[in-house]
Formats: C-alpha cells, structure tokens, sequence
C-alpha cells in the first residue's frame, strides 16, 4: 500500500511518446508512477507512429494536440479509478519535450474557461486550435528559416542573444515556418502561442499561461541577458525582418506584425516559485481535486531533468545513451554556437549549459567490436574493451576522433582520425604498429571526455566554488607546459583562457545505458576532475520527478513566504537517496592537461560543414 499520508505533489512529463504523472511526497519521496505510451492507446486514432506524425519528404514531424488532451483525462481516469486522492494534491508542475508550438484560436480563452466536468477535454476544446498539431522537436523541415536567423543576425551573436545558434527545431524558426509558408492563413487565426510547457500549465488551469522563461530560452527568440524579445528575431518569426523580408521598419506593416506575434507568444515570467494559479474548475469537479491546489509554471524536459538531482553550480549531469548530453549548472553566461545555454528554472542568475553529441554509445561499440573481432570474442562483451581501459596507467598520448555519424560538437561530417603526440608534435596515423586497435578502447573514452571538458570548461570557468580554489603551483606548472607545448588554445573558433582550462566541474554525475559500465565512468571521472566526486545515478523518472520537486520547492516557498535558493532545498535528496554514493575514481585531471591540449589542436584540422 502507497503511503498518501502526507500533502502530495504531481510531477508531469508530456514526452514524444508517452505522458508520465508522478506523485511525490513533502520529503521528495517518489511514491507512484502512472503513464500512458501513445501508440498503444492512440495509434489508429491519430494515425500515429512513436507519438508523431512524419513527412519524409520535407522533414516535417508533428504531434497532434488533441491526443495530449486525451492523456491527461485517460491518466487522471486510472488513477480515479485507484481511489487516488486527489484531494491531497497540494501543488503540480512538470515539464513538457522543448520546443514544440501550440496554436491557440480565438475561441480558445473561452473555452477553456467554461470547460464542463462531464465531458472529455478533447471533445470540448476541438475548436480550441487554429492548428491541431504541434511541430515536434524532430522536426526538420526548417532549412531555410534557420538560413534566414543566421543571415539576419549571425551565427555567434545569434547564440550570444538567444543561448543557442539556429536550430530546425526552434520554436522561432517553426513560427517563421507557419507564418510565411506553411500556414498563413491558420497564422491569422491564431490567438495565442504556447510551448509544450506552458500549454499543459495552460490546460490545467484552464486559461492560457505565460511562457516560463527557462524554456522560452529554446525559441531563438529571447535575449537571456536583457531579460526581454529581440526585435529583430520577432520580426523574423513574423516574416517583416528589414535584412531579409525586405520590410522597412518604417512601414507600419513591420510595427504592426511584430505587435501581433508579440501579443501571441504574451509575456515571459522571470523565473519564480510563485504559482501561476489554482487548478481549473474542470478538474476540481471532474476529479475531486481540492479547489486549492496550485499550478506551478511547466519547463523543458531537459531543464527538469537538473531538478530532480541534488545539483549544485559547476554540477554537470552526463547522460551516456546513444548520444551522449551533459547538462551542467553554471553561474557564467558564456555562450557558443556549438552549445546551448539556457536559463535555470530555479535558481536565478544561473543558466544551464547543455552539449549534445551525436557519437556517444555507437561509436564506442564500433571501437568494442573492432577489438572482439581481433580477439575473436562475443561482439557484445565489454570484458577486453573495459579490461583495457583499466590496465591503463597513464595517459599514453593516443587521441582520435571517432566520428561514424556526422558530430553536432565541433560542428563535422563523419570522419575517423588517430593521432600520437611525439615531442609536443601531433603525427596523425593509422591503425599499426604505433597506434593499435587495442589503443582505441582508451582513446575513445579519452577524446570524448576531453571534447567535454573543452567545452565544459569555458561555462564553469568564473562561476561558483570551483574557482575559489586558487591556482596551486601544480596547476600553474602544468598551465604554463600545455601553453608552451600547444600555444594559444581554440575551440569552436574562440580562445581558451587560463580560467577556462583550470575550471573544473563540482561534482559529476553518470546516467544513462552507459553509465552502468563502471570502467567507462571510471575513466571519464578521472579526466573530468569534479573537486566534490563522481557519482552514478538512476532517475528513470527525471523529467517527472524534476517537476514535482518543482512543486513542492515552489510549494515551500510560498508556504514559508521566502525564497529558498533551489539547491539548499534539494540537497536534502542526499540524505535519502542511497543511489548517491560516490564512485572514489582517480584524480588524473592534471594529467589530461596534454590530452586537452592535443585533442584542441586535432580538432582544428576536422573538415567542417557549412
Ligand atoms: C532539446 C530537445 C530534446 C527534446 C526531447 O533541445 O530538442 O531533448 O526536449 O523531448
């Protein structure tokens, strides 16, 4: 039997395949889950497959709306249905997949307003939309919008405004998209336009919510530093940009267009642990949720995903899947084009940083079966792949570039490269003599870790603890051998500072498929150098969780009438969650000055794309 004792908090995560509800308690104790996977429930209703609707020929993935609004009656009935007491909940939030749009119509406010408790929320809001389908975040039908943003302002200062280059999935790019070309007239009819996030904090309140800022950060709209639109960007979206849609500002058509894609997107709330309001009548009387239960702004999967561990500023988060992701809590603006920045849900004047690459599990499984293959071992096993990297005393000054997919981070086409360092000189080379293929399995995991720690750094570099730790003469000696040895350091196109390259990361912590190889994360941690630890976490359930802990910290706050800073709050997770040991890895994060170093240099010779 559950314990439902205590006030009880929902977290959401509205995902490309499936809505996942789960109910915590006061003391952050995941206590119940409850989801519903699209294709098995809506599948031929639809016409759906994995949760979207895709046109292979012009890229276009798009998710229909009206079946989010059948999930969430469909898992607020199962749950009825097991006497779940609603009338405990005291606060919800969640997270929705980032970047998706949602076209309101006119009729919208009205009807959400005056939604009746005996009737499915689909049914009464089919007019609610001047578009019934949301542009998902796989979509990649954009091409030319994204030419169009990078045109109009520039790649790096598009990123240095916005947090993140233009990307196809954006939502200022499908904005563009629907406005100038795809939809038109659906555009006109369009009252409001909401992100996944804010739809979802929209439909349980029952009238439409502001975007919450952290994930309006994923619009290539939004200036993170002045708080407030780009004009230039708006007018973009709108289709009246005076460099590329040729609009002179001083038509009124420009003043007037960027007034009306202004008013449809509507305000962005700073950051807050205040409500957004109570829960809607509709669900009150439909469900018996009490009439005081509060509706917490909704965020980004992702930036949920940082809540629902005990992170503190200079953490980073590593996702080891098929691709790998780090999330990482930075109190330093530092934007780059190959990187996203985003503003933290929680904790004002802090950001999150997050790198996605491409080549993550698949590429280490290629080097894994090349050795099995000499070896004539099982193709799956890590045994001789994992034995490699922990015989290895130190770094032996092999690095590559293991590329079979085309990588986002450098931005590169599928490439191969092995390199030795001899005497300070990189001497690229095939595999042989020198360069074996055993040497791949450490190389690996060391240039993807490097790559990380270039990037990583950079954001860290000036922010939080870390850097209160002053540059002792170990450090300053190896600094001053890697700047002789290699000079100046780029990467991605901008100089690395002495701040950048000594910053090292608080804490780390591992999830992911990967993550559960323990030479892999011993290796990594031991390049990484987190001042506080290396720790392997599960959390099948982060984006949910993230938003529930939301909740119930917003929940706190207001209770206590205070703001308490977000990881004071969340630290508690230490004391209660046993996943969270550390993993005691070795400190190699001087040693790896050499391999920074040589894979900065290497990647100045990769063959770039555009
Ligand atoms: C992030 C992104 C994806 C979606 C997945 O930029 O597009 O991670 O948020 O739901």
């Amino acid at each position: 039997m559950v314990d439902y004792s205590s006030k009880l908090f929902l977290g959401f995560d509205l995902s490309t395949q499936q809505l996942k509800i789960i109910v915590t308690d006061e003391d952050l104790k995941p206590l119940k889950t409850y989801n519903v996977e699209f294709d098995s429930q809506y599948k031929s209703k639809y016409g759906i497959h994995k949760g979207v609707k895709a046109n292979e020929e012009d890229g276009e993935v798009i998710s229909p709306v009206l079946m989010w609004l059948d999930a969430i009656d469909y898992l607020f009935t199962q749950m009825k249905q097991d006497d779940f007491p609603f009338d405990k909940v005291v606060g919800i939030s969640g997270s929705g997949q980032q970047h998706g749009s949602i076209y309101w119509s006119h009729e919208a406010e009205s009807l959400l307003n005056n939604l009746k408790p005996n009737q499915d929320l689909s049914k009464q809001l089919t007019n609610a939309f001047s578009w019934e389908y949301s542009p998902n975040w796989q979509d990649h039908s954009t091409n030319s919008e994204a030419s169009d943003f990078h045109n109009a302002v520039g790649k790096e200062n598009l990123a240095k405004i916005t947090g993140s280059r233009a990307h196809l999935r954006f939502t200022g790019l499908q904005i563009r998209k629907f406005a100038t070309r795809s939809h038109k007239s659906e555009y006109e009819k369009t009252s409001r336009i909401s992100i996944v996030s804010s739809f979802v904090t929209s439909i349980l309140l029952g009238k439409i919510a502001n975007l919450e800022e952290s994930d309006a950060c994923g619009m290539n709209l939004y200036n993170i530093s002045k708080s407030s639109y780009n004009e230039d960007l708006l007018a973009l979206a709108a289709g009246v940009n005076s460099k590329i849609d040729k609009v002179d500002k001083s038509d009124p058509i420009y003043e007037k267009s960027i007034d009306e894609v202004r008013q449809k997107l509507g305000d962005i709330t700073p950051i807050t642990y205040e409500s957004s309001g109570e829960i809607s009548n509709y669900f009150v009387e439909r469900y018996k949720f009490n009439k005081n239960c509060k509706i917490y702004s909704f965020t980004g999967d992702n930036l949920a995903t940082i809540l629902s561990l005990p992170l503190q500023p200079n953490d980073c988060l590593v996702s080891l899947g098929t691709s790998t992701t780090v999330l990482l809590i930075t109190k330093n603006y530092e934007p780059s084009s190959q990187y996203h920045l985003f503003k933290h849900p929680t904790m004002p004047e802090h950001y999150m940083g997050m790198l996605c690459y491409c080549n993550g599990s698949l590429a280490r499984e290629k080097a894994r079966d090349e050795i099995n293959k000499k070896y004539k071992l099982d193709q799956k096993s890590w045994d001789k792949f994992n034995e490699l990297l922990d015989s290895q005393k130190a770094f032996d000054n092999k690095l590559g570039i293991y590329f079979p997919l085309g990588e986002i981070i450098p931005h590169a086409p599928a490439q191969t490269i092995r390199a030795i360092l001899k005497d300070g000189e990189i001497e690229k080379c095939k595999i042989g003599d020198e360069f074996k293929i055993e040497d791949d399995a450490c190389a690996i995991v060391e240039s993807q870790t490097l790559s990380c720690r270039l990037r990583a750094g950079p954001m860290l570099s000036k922010s939080g603890d870390a850097n209160k730790e002053e540059s002792t003469d170990e450090i300053n000696e190896a600094y001053n051998k890697l700047i002789d040895t290699f000079g100046q350091l780029k990467t991605d196109g901008k100089d690395q500072t002495k701040d950048s390259l000594i910053a090292r990361p608080n804490r780390c912590y591992y999830v992911g498929g990967a993550s559960n190889n323990l030479s892999i994360i011993n290796k990594m941690g031991s390049i990484f150098g987190p001042i506080n630890g290396n720790y392997k976490v599960e959390i099948p359930n982060a984006c949910a969780l993230g938003g529930a802990y939301k909740a119930s910290w917003s929940y706190k706050c207001e209770e206590e009438k205070k703001f308490i800073p977000y990881d004071d709050y969340i630290k508690k997770l230490f004391d209660t969650n046993d996943e969270l040991k550390d993993l005691k890895c070795e400190d190699k994060w001087i040693e790896y000055f050499k391999g920074v170093g040589m894979l900065a240099k290497m990647e100045e010779t990769l063959m770039e794309v555009d």
